[in-house]
């Protein structure tokens, strides 16, 4: 069998090459003519018995097969690479037309709403926002409020106690109400009411809490008061103020309020007020909103100031019920059960 020509070992290196499927085989099959064995160098090597001619001529012409193997295998080579480079792209790539992975956008739970409305009606109004510790200590929940040693509110069954004492030697509460709050603003601004005669005019809008837990109450649910005190603060101021803060937080002019005698400890005289709407689904229904009253002077005294000169009112209300009768909601534990379909509502 006579020995293969040049052009058969460039093109069956070419066919070897063409068959590799990867790297390490193509390199397996360069050592086959390339390598001290392959092929091109036995060629080489079987040139030692020619003539110094010959040897010019045929090493010119297997250095030519040589170089054309070389590039057969250099191509082959960025063949492979590029393959290898394109499957790697292919297992990796991302569909840019998928939608994003967005973080979902949160909202204002509706009652927080009520409370930021209550905010700027108010502050619109001249009412400064108080704010203070939602535990708190026996005085400033109850003494000062005039609440007596006794009252059914302080017992162990309708009040939250924290196993600690206060300052005054009386275990710390959750406060019952944002009372507290006013009192301490109070306390803070008697002596620039005094010697300034700078009003005392606040809202504290705020947690509370109460042991009580059933369709129409929460153990934690939100207040909103607010206290007005000058040397001649009246009733009349109380009605005006709260009814153009019930306008507008209705968002209505079709709307009636007024006074129901009633009885809380930390005013005299005490009254409940009441609202009817002129209009809309809550049309002819009176309903009660808030509860208000001028100050007792034992509260004012409490607060530092003298009671023969300073005079005025405070009320409180219920942000849940303020929510409940804006969007006609009736079930108050819906605000508390975070269930999405009615939140959402509201964003
Ligand atoms: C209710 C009753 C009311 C007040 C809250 C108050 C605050 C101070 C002094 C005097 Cl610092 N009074 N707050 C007065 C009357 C009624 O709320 O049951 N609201 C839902």
């Amino acid at each position: 069998m006579s020995a293969p020509s040049l052009e058969q070992i460039i093109s069956q290196a070419t066919a070897d090459f063409a068959s590799c499927a990867d790297a390490p085989s193509l390199e397996n099959a360069k050592a086959k003519y390339l390598g001290k064995t392959g092929a091109v160098t036995e060629l080489l090597k079987g040139m030692a018995q020619l003539s110094p001619d010959e040897k010019k001529t045929r090493g010119a012409d297997i250095n030519r097969a040589k170089d054309a193997i070389e590039a057969t295998l250099k191509a082959r080579r960025e063949s492979l690479a590029n393959d290898a480079l394109n499957a790697k792209l292919a297992s990796e790539s991302i569909d840019v037309t998928l939608p994003g992975r967005g973080r979902g956008v949160g909202g204002i739970h509706p009652v927080i709403q009520t409370w930021q409305r209550c905010e700027e009606i108010f502050g619109s109004i001249g009412f400064d926002v108080a704010d203070g510790p939602e535990i708190e200590a026996d005085w400033y929940n109850f003494t000062a409020l005039n609440n007596p040693p006794n009252h059914p509110a302080r017992s162990m069954q309708d009040t939250f106690y924290v196993d600690m004492n206060g300052t005054d030697g009386l275990p710390l509460l959750l406060r019952t109400h944002t009372s507290p709050m006013q009192v301490r603003y109070a306390k803070m601004h008697a002596n620039e009411l005094t010697t300034k005669g700078k009003a005392i005019k606040v809202i504290a809008p705020g947690r509370t809490y109460r042991v009580d837990s059933d369709a129409t109450h929460s153990p934690m649910f939100h207040q909103i008061e607010g206290l007005w005190i000058d040397e001649n603060i009246s009733f009349a101021d109380l009605k005006g103020v709260y009814t153009d803060f019930l306008r507008r937080f209705f968002e209505t002019v079709a709307l009636q309020v007024r006074f129901r005698p009633s009885y809380f400890p930390f005013t005299e005289p005490s009254a409940e007020i009441d609202m009817k709407f002129d209009s809309g689904p809550l049309k002819g229904k009176w309903l009660e909103i808030s509860g208000s009253g001028q100050v007792h002077p034992t509260v004012v005294k409490n607060f530092g100031l003298d009671p023969e000169r300073f005079i005025g009112f405070a009320f409180g209300s219920g942000l849940e019920r303020l929510t409940m009768l804006k969007h006609g909601i009736g079930d108050l534990r819906l605000f508390f059960e975070g269930d999405l379909r009615f939140l959402k509502q509201f964003a």
